[in-house]
């Protein structure tokens, strides 16, 4: 708009009213006094050392679900339930002695740990966490603190560590997941109501404490822990306890990364603490659901969205009802992620004997199969600063290999993918990763905007058009000021 067009009534109009927002805006802020959080976030800011690098640069990885509920499969006594087969015995009202007596019947006589880890390896994961112990209780480690696990089983192995050494071995790194919540020790509460269940809560913080030192000491290459189960009043009004965990666990297992879902402020405050900080070293809130490109908060901290293939099964359910999504719609989700700077995983649950089921199987070669093609536009990349999303799909960035990367769901039927690059930055080559000899024509058709002109009929699947950058010296100094460092 030219300034000039605009009468003097209405520039003060406008004048006035920028004026106002900024005093209003700024007696917003200094009425937000920060609250004396003791029990908060244990530091401000993204982590930056090399464990935390490492971690955001996998970008991609798998869950586990396996537990005594794989036997189960969503039946129970004939009847079938659709809810997450994992929480069948809240779903079917599974008594306990029925319930807990699955253990006799845990035996996945088909695992096998290499098989599993070349599984991961062939999707193109980085990382694997599986479930130690989910909200049952049991254990898939040989626990010295209870008998409800594994060694008691008639598996009897320590199916855990297999699998730990296997991922290592073909290059993958392990993260755990642990459920504070626990149907099965009689200690564990929801809720504190009396003397006698405070006594117990406190013998179960010591559990817990206990079982997270053993699987520390006892796998050590493991990078991270997630905790889940972690809403019940008996563990949100006890922060201290939390926060102390946190830095134990990171004391004892230098480097640890712990998801926010762990804490909880003295206020009851969880995953940011009162002052609004991020607890933990990394956002979880994305179960199933990922951040929408408009919601740039995320940008400011580290995240990861965790996705299952139907619509809610963690565990094995025999029966998948609903939608189940296809490998296209999945590698959509995770460059999604990516393209907001979060990790994504996608989710397993492996049947009773250890193997895995067909749709399964399916979906890891699939991802795979694309990861081999396309995986440079997913690992070690981060959000594209300054490119607006187009409805194309999604930009990822390589600010290290100085590109761009386009990758491509929805292709216009004019073949032509219009790009808004940002101020000071130079499209100097443009090719599909697929056929990277083969250049694409850039369009200019506007200031800052582009054309680039498909190749026909080349691609019936998501594809990435990959822009080489070239910077002004001023924009990349500005650029690396948002982009942490690569190591
Ligand atoms: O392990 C998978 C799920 O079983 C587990 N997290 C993933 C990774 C999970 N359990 N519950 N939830 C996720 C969602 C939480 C549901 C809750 Fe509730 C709503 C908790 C409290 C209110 C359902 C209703 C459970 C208790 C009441």
């Amino acid at each position: 708009m030219n300034i000039r067009c605009l009468s003097k009534p209405f520039l003060f109009l406008t004048f006035a009213l920028l004026i106002g927002s900024s005093i209003s805006s700024f007696a917003q802020e200094a009425s937000k006094s920060p609250k004396d959080v003791q029990y908060g976030a244990l530091y401000i800011g993204k982590r930056h050392d090399p464990d935390m690098n490492q971690w955001r640069q996998m970008r991609f990885g798998e869950f586990l679900h396996f537990g005594l509920y794989s036997i189960l499969g969503g039946s129970w006594q004939g009847k079938h339930y659709n809810g997450a087969a994992e929480w069948i015995k809240a779903w079917a009202h599974i008594p306990d002695s029925a319930y807990f007596s699955l253990i006799h019947q845990f035996n996945p006589v088909d695992f096998d740990a290499d098989a599993w880890a070349a599984m991961a390896k062939k999707m193109g994961a980085k990382y694997v966490r599986i479930t130690t112990k989910h909200h049952e209780g049991f254990c898939l480690w040989p626990s010295k603190y209870t008998d409800f696990d594994i060694a008691s089983s008639p598996y009897k192995k320590d199916l855990l560590g297999e699998l730990i050494d296997a991922c290592n071995k073909a290059g993958l790194k392990v993260s755990l997941y642990y459920s504070i919540l626990d149907w099965h020790h009689p200690d564990w509460r929801s809720s504190i109501k009396s003397e006698s269940d405070s006594v117990a809560y406190t013998k179960y913080k010591k559990y817990v404490k206990n079982q997270l030192t053993e699987l520390l000491e006892r796998y050590p290459s493991i990078i991270g822990m997630w905790f889940d189960g972690t809403w019940d009043k008996s563990w949100k009004n006890d922060g201290e306890f939390s926060y102390k965990l946190e830095k134990y666990l990171k004391k004892i297992h230098p480097g640890l990364i712990v998801n926010a879902r762990l804490r909880a402020d003295e206020y009851g405050a969880r995953h940011f603490d009162s002052n609004g900080h991020l607890m933990g070293d990394y956002e979880d809130g994305f179960e199933r659901k990922l951040p929408s490109a408009s919601d740039t908060a995320v940008l400011g901290y580290d995240w990861e969205g965790i996705m299952t293939i139907p619509e809610n099964q963690w565990g094995y359910n025999k029966i998948w009802n609903g939608h189940v999504k296809t490998a296209d719609e999945m590698i959509e989700l995770m460059t999604q992620a990516v393209s907001m700077g979060g990790n994504f995983l996608v989710n397993f649950g492996p049947k009773p004997d250890g193997s895995f089921r067909m749709e399964e199987q399916y979906m890891a070669k699939a991802i795979g199969a694309w990861m081999k093609v396309n995986g440079r536009a997913i690992y070690g990349c981060d959000h594209a600063y300054g490119w607006e999303k187009q409805n194309w799909g999604y930009y990822t960035s390589d600010t290290v290999n100085h590109k761009i990367y386009m990758v491509v769901f929805n292709t216009p039927i004019s073949g032509l993918l219009k790009v808004k690059s940002p101020k000071g930055q130079h499209i100097n080559r443009c090719y599909a990763l697929s056929n990277p000899m083969k250049y694409l024509q850039v369009e200019n058709i506007g200031k800052q905007e582009f054309y680039i002109h498909l190749i026909k009929q080349e691609h019936a699947q998501p594809y990435v058009i990959v822009l080489d950058i070239k910077q002004d010296q001023k924009k990349k100094r500005e650029q690396n000021y948002h982009q942490p460092a690569k190591t």
